[in-house]
């Protein structure tokens, strides 16, 4: 059963979208993928916000660009921590309306903002907050990091031998 849920505005969000797929699938955390578009089909959004948690989903991950509104939205009607990524997107002028329209959440409704184009560091963020309740999951997120330390030190070695 899928733990995470990772959702955006648009199959062109995809492309950058798929970070987030892609270390989750590493990380071995079920997740499901939909499309759900704020602006084009309001009423699945706010079903899909209402009713996540009730099928065992425990994070939700919301890309979208432009006037990104879905990750806040989401976050208005789901008890469920939204992390949300701004997508430099075609209808982007140049990120900052999608950095913006995702970080600038008034007091209540928090969505945990991601960078630009950041899906990896989203997913690793669900993964996170799905460990910190999941010792399994947990140690997995240790070996993560401590492959990403590794992998620093040997490009250290590589340049100072
Ligand atoms: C947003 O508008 C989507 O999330 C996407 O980032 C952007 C452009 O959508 P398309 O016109 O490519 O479908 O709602």
């Amino acid at each position: 059963m899928a733990e995470v849920g990772i959702i955006m505005g648009s199959e062109s969000d995809l492309p950058v979208m798929q970070a987030a797929i892609d270390v989750l699938t590493e990380l071995n955390i079920a997740h499901e993928v939909d499309i759900v578009s704020a602006h084009r089909t309001p009423e699945k959004m706010m079903d899909y916000g209402k009713n996540a948690h009730g099928r065992g989903i425990k994070v939700i991950i919301a890309g979208a660009g432009g006037a990104a509104h879905l990750p806040g939205m989401v976050a208005s009607i789901s008890p469920l921590p939204v992390i949300g990524v701004p997508v430099k997107s075609s209808n982007s002028i140049d990120g900052w309306d999608s950095v913006l329209s995702i970080l600038q959440m008034p007091g209540g409704v928090p969505v945990a903002t991601v960078a630009l184009n950041g899906a990896k560091n989203a997913g690793i963020l669900a993964a996170q907050i799905i460990g910190s309740a999941n010792g399994e999951v947990l140690a997995r997120i240790v070996a993560y990091k401590e492959a990403l330390k590794t992998k620093i030190i040997a490009s250290s070695k590589k340049l100072n031998p």
